[in-house]
């Protein structure tokens, strides 16, 4: 079956099969068969209507996103599904994967809409930065009522059959899907169909559907002023209080343009295909098969290693946590209890559950324990003769064929491999804190690292819930790497002049949901204090304030103070003048610095570190970089991650900016890396890079 649409006749029906791997994405040429299907069917003898249907997993996963770089080609979905509710004959959807965003909207202009079990409905366009473009802003409240309709499109999220079916979207089928669509269009032939959609209020007109969806809207208020698409779609929906369906449509569609085009959308359309792009490794095949993991050790209860014994049970997988003393692992287990019980009593876990989770981690103190598990995770201290000492041990203990991971954020991975008889199957598994919740999982491949073994771990990812970035072993990875290129910006930022509280300001006014100083102070200072010690680095301002004992809101000082019972911290005259002494030290002179050049200053080192890390093949892409950004490091998902950000801004002006940072702060480390100005010269982007 390779056209797009095959038309067949089935007792009486004409049944339009669509076919448009992986998804069904409402392209062109799908768009074409199906608006063909219809003219086919209106003047069919051997038809009494039609069933739109689809094999696999999806209905329609949506418009074709691909699409959207260029102008609409016709016929444009908007158009269509009008075809489909003027068709004269019945036509209804027979959903049984996913039918999302444009795939919904189609299905809306069907006179009836059939979900099997495994049908996800949704409208999930705000998370690309646009609102539905046909006609779901205006045929949803119709059949949800606007406030459900406005909670539907602003979560993005897809919905269960007995969700939509409750919601008003759809009836559940617990038979034979594609019979049950095809009596539905006998019984409408001759029974009569409902009116059409055009000409009626639905669920708009019920008494107090304006008061609810007016509060609904009401609690968007603080996404509606930071997106622009969630402002449109307040707009779009209340226009069905008061327009036609034909009026409302055009209002959309005028809603619709400019949000496509708006640069947010194209950075979060980006991120789309990016966060898609990272789990593929170029020379690993298709054909490589994942080994079973199963079981799972996690070596070390400290905060890391019981945040990722937590990931794997909130996953379903058994954990065996290792410690070397009942003490140690009775504080890791305290721990994970106490984080549980938070979450039962904020709501958001329920007590059951947790139970079984929990259940799920048993403990040890003896290395022996791994013995059974597939994967063994080592997060002792960032020590490498302790790490390489863990990695003989579980040598001895594992079976053959399980995979040995370190957790390490800097340390070399290659040498921890060669501790080992079996280095091919070592690697690192990099999680960032806290490892239940945060999204990015570095995947770190050592010279000997096996295809099997990377398969494995990126099948994993998954599993967990995680975006996984594949790096090769090199100190830092990517983000970490990058990140230092930041913070000595920042350190260096604050001997020139600018406080803590405006650089996080200016970061906060770029899109972080944190300013860089206030998340140190987060997470602590000692340990990357510590860490610089051990490799002769320095930062003079955060070692300075490490050595007067402020280590972030942990001991209640940092960059900021953190008095009892501030939720934040607040400017405190002791660390402006820990860092005013440094300053003095280095004989800054110290001056007003402007946002522009702190945002500057912040990103542009940070993103000709990003082009070394694609130069020596430390990431793959850059838009893998950027994944590891958004999903470990609180870029804004509407900026597209730092390289797209670049390439948005034009390479020429960062690498001419980078030039002028590396003559005012004479450090020729600063100037552009070859790649970086390589392309600029070219006037071309990061994103020719791509594979
Ligand atoms: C819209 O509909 C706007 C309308 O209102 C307006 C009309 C005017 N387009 O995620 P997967 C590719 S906006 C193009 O790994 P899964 C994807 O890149 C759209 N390509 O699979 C990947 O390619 P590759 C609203 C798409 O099983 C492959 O398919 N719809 C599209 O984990 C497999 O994808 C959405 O936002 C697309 N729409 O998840 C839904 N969708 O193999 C977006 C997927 O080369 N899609 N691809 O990397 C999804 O949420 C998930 O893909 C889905 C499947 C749940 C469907």
């Amino acid at each position: 079956m390779s056209q797009p649409v095959s038309y067949r006749i089935q007792d009486g029906v004409a049944v339009a099969w669509l076919h448009n791997p992986p998804v069904n994405a409402f392209s062109a040429h799908l768009r074409a068969a199906l608006r063909d299907a219809l003219q086919q069917v209106a003047t069919d003898n051997a038809a009494a209507g039609l069933v739109i249907a689809a094999e696999g997993g999806s209905f329609i996963a949506g418009a074709d996103i691909k699409e959207f770089a260029r102008p609409p080609v016709p016929p444009i979905t908007r158009d269509l599904v009008c075809a489909i509710e003027a068709c004269p004959k019945p036509v209804v959807a027979a959903i049984q994967g996913t039918a999302l965003g444009a795939g919904l909207e189609v299905a809306l202009g069907c006179d009836a809409r059939l979900l099997g079990p495994g049908a996800r409905l949704g409208l999930p366009e705000t998370r690309l930065g646009i609102i539905p473009g046909a006609g779901g802003t205006q045929r949803t409240p119709r059949l949800t009522g606007p406030a459900a309709a406005l909670e539907l499109i602003a979560s993005a999220e897809a919905l269960t059959p007995e969700r939509a079916a409750s919601l008003g979207l759809g009836e559940i089928v617990r038979g034979d899907l594609l019979q049950a669509a095809i009596a539905r269009v006998h019984a409408l032939a001759t029974g009569g169909r409902p009116s059409r959609m055009a000409d009626m209020p639905g669920r708009m007109a019920e008494p107090g559907a304006r008061q609810a969806f007016e509060a609904a809207a009401e609690k968007l208020a603080k996404r509606a002023a930071e997106e622009p698409q969630i402002a449109a779609l307040i707009h779009a929906l209340r226009n069905a209080f008061t327009m036609t369906l034909d009026e409302g449509l055009r209002a959309e569609r005028e809603l619709f343009e400019p949000l496509r085009t708006d640069p947010r959308s194209v950075a979060l359309r980006h991120v789309f295909f990016a966060e898609r792009a990272a789990t593929r490794v170029p020379e690993l095949s298709r054909d490589v098969k994942p080994r079973p993991v199963e079981r799972v050790a996690v070596i070390g209860a400290g905060t890391m290693g019981t945040g990722i014994a937590m990931a794997f049970a909130q996953a379903g997988l058994p954990v065996m946590l290792i410690e070397t003393s009942a003490e140690a692992l009775a504080r890791g287990q305290d721990r994970i209890a106490s984080l549980h019980q938070a979450s039962v009593r904020r709501g958001s876990l329920d007590a059951g559950t947790a139970r079984s989770r929990e259940a799920l981690i048993r403990g040890a103190t003896d290395l022996g324990a791994a013995a059974e598990a597939d994967l063994a995770i080592e997060a002792v201290f960032e020590e490498l003769p302790l790490k390489q000492e863990v990695f003989a041990a579980l040598d001895r203990v594992m079976k053959p064929g399980s995979l040995m991971a370190s957790n390490t954020s800097y340390l070399d991975i290659d040498a921890m491999a060669t501790a080992t008889s079996r280095p091919q199957d070592v690697l690192g598994l990099h999680f960032f804190s806290p490892a239940n919740v945060m999204k990015l999982l570095e995947v770190v491949r050592t010279k000997h690292t096996a295809g099997d073994a990377l398969a494995t771990a990126l099948a994993l990812a998954r599993r967990l819930g995680k975006v996984p970035v594949v790096a090769r072993a090199a100190w830092g990875f990517i983000g970490n790497r990058m990140l230092a290129q930041r913070s000595q910006q920042a350190d260096r930022l604050l001997q020139d002049g600018a406080s803590p509280e405006q650089i996080d300001a200016a970061m906060r006014s770029f899109g972080f949901r944190m300013g860089p100083l206030a998340v140190s102070d987060l997470s602590g200072l000692d340990v990357s204090w510590r860490m610089r010690k051990a490799s002769g680095k320095s930062l003079p301002v955060a070692d300075a304030l490490c050595e007067a004992g402020r280590f972030g809101q942990k001991s209640g000082a940092g960059y900021y103070a953190y008095p009892e019972g501030a939720r934040h911290g607040v400017p405190d005259p002791a660390a402006a003048a820990v860092i005013e002494a440094v300053a003095a030290r280095f004989g800054r002179v110290r001056r007003d610095v402007g946002e522009q050049e702190m945002v500057e200053r912040l990103l542009y080192p940070t993103i000709n570190e990003g082009a070394r890390i694609l130069e020596e093949g430390v990431a793959i892409r850059p838009g893998d970089i950027d994944i590891a950004w958004l999903h470990g490091y609180g870029f804004p998902a509407w900026r597209g991650g730092p390289m797209h950000f670049a390439d948005a801004t034009g390479l020429s002006r960062i690498a001419a900016r980078l030039d002028a940072m590396a003559a005012e702060q004479d450090d020729a480390s600063l100037q552009p890396s070859p790649l970086l100005r390589r392309l600029a010269a070219k006037g071309s982007g990061f994103s020719s890079l791509s594979v």
